[in-house]
């Protein structure tokens, strides 16, 4: 776990970290952000209501960086059932209003990576909202 912490932290090798993330996910293994929700590790948490959860990202890359994740284990959106389009969209409503009391009125970005080419490293389902400073186009 601080071997994973440190490796973020060390920044610009998202792709070896979503290859690896792809191979534990096959393993079945409960990901970091159910122990988070199960509070078997700290998270700094500004949100929670029966059906999910958000929390400060860990490696901010904007002034504002949370995720807001369902406490159902859905490994990512591409593995999304049809009968989750509530959650999703709750995981959105979620989203746009902790977005605007964390006071980012002035527009910020959703994000959600799936995969390897999504360059995905937890697989839990999560929507990245970045804000407080100005976005560019295309993402890396
Ligand atoms: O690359 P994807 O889209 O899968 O994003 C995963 C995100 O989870 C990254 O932005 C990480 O910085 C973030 N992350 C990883 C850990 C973590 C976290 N955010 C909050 N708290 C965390 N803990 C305690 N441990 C992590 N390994």
């Amino acid at each position: 776990m601080a071997h994973f912490l440190l490796r973020l932290h060390s920044g610009g090798d998202e792709v070896h970290l979503a290859v690896e993330a792809q191979k534990r996910a096959k393993s079945n293994a409960p990901t970091i952000f159910s122990k988070i929700i199960e509070r078997k590790i700290p998270a700094d948490i500004i949100y929670e209501d029966d059906k999910c959860l958000a929390f400060r990202d860990v490696n901010p890359q904007a002034p504002v960086h949370f995720l807001v994740i369902p406490k159902k284990i859905i490994p990512g959106i591409s593995k999304a059932e049809d009968d989750d389009a509530p959650i999703l969209g709750h995981l959105l409503t979620v989203a746009k209003n902790v977005a605007h009391k964390e006071g980012l009125h002035e527009g910020y970005r959703l994000v959600i990576n799936d995969g390897k080419n999504g360059a995905q490293s937890v697989y839990h389902l999560h929507v990245h909202v970045l804000g407080g400073r100005q976005m560019s186009w295309p993402p890396g």
